[in-house]
């Protein structure tokens, strides 16, 4: 049996979940299921676990894998392997300054002394540039040192800057982008290696799923060129001969990326009757 070790509360929690149950895994989340639940239809049990626990847990062996910011998986620096990344909680490690203390750029962190609870990617990123600075570890809320005199900067994660803000700081410099990835211990056993292959496979589907679009719609033969040029599909788009004389319905699956640019170059090719549709899910 494959064991997971997933966030137990906080912000990869719920996508976690939601992305285990598109993966079509049923489990009991919450409730009794404070420590460890058993999934109902795949050889699993998931370990409900805090972020900073789970590469010691996976590196230990008391889970194969585990769900985590890549942030943290840097941070922990356990012989762990990354097997997916997977679009989600995504942020990034930069260093703030208070607003009104220049910047120009990394000579101006020599000397320094940088509050952060993420000692090591930020150890790893001053010796490289060759800084000196004083790292100053703290477990949580760096944005509150330099006001209170602690430090002079911050290394810590931003997402939407806000924080930052609100506290007189500004990003300086980002080190690091990160999202939640699947990790694995460095050998598992043959039985859960293929478990995990398969719930990886699934997750591909879903993620794939999940930025791409079905798209339907009508056009005029001689323009049926035209609009597959701009349509690749997964091989090529399916098209089937409408009732109308002359027209035919072209099927074909685009990026949600690109969607606003391809509708409007369809339509100025002249497609009618456009439909977009969700994909649930996606095998290559
Ligand atoms: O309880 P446990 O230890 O499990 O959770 P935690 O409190 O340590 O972590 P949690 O749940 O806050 O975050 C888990 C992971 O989510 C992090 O390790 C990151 O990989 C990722 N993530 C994505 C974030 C953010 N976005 C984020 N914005 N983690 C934290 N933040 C913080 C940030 O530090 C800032 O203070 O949220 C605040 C708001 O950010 P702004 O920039 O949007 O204002
Ligand atoms: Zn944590």
């Amino acid at each position: 049996m494959l064991t997971l070790a997933i966030q137990k509360s906080g912000r990869l929690n719920e996508k976690t979940v939601q992305l285990l149950r598109e993966c079509g895994i049923a489990f009991e989340n919450g409730g009794s299921a404070k420590l460890k639940s058993k999934a109902r239809n795949f050889p699993m049990q998931i370990l409900y676990l805090r972020d900073d626990d789970i590469p010691e847990c996976v590196a230990d062996g008391i889970a194969d894998a585990g769900i985590v910011g890549e942030n943290v998986y840097l941070e922990k620096r356990r012989p762990l392997r990354i097997i997916e990344r997977l679009g989600f909680a995504r942020c990034r490690l930069s260093i703030a300054f208070p607003k009104d203390r220049e910047y120009c750029g990394t000579d101006d962190l020599q000397g320094l002394n940088i509050a952060t609870s993420y000692p090591n990617i930020l150890r790893d990123f001053l010796k490289k540039n060759r800084i000196d600075a004083t790292i100053h570890e703290i477990s949580g809320s760096a944005e509150i040192a330099p006001g209170i005199g602690l430090a002079d900067a911050i290394f810590d994660i931003v997402s939407t800057g806000s924080t930052l803000l609100s506290n007189g700081l500004r990003e300086v410099e980002t080190i690091l982008r990160s999202e939640a990835v699947l990790v694995a211990g460095k050998k598992l056993s043959s039985t859960n290696q293929q478990l995990l292959d398969k719930l990886v496979f699934r997750m591909c589907a879903v993620q794939l799923a999940g930025n791409r679009k079905y798209i339907l719609l009508n056009a005029p033969n001689e323009q049926i060129e035209a609009i597959c040029r701009l349509l690749p599909g997964m091989k090529s788009p399916t098209i089937m001969p409408l009732s109308t004389e002359g027209w035919s319905s072209i099927h074909s699956v685009i990026a949600e990326d690109e969607f606003w640019e391809k509708i409007e170059a369809l339509k100025a090719a002249g497609a009618q009757g456009i439909l977009v549709i969700p994909i649930e899910k996606m095998i290559l």
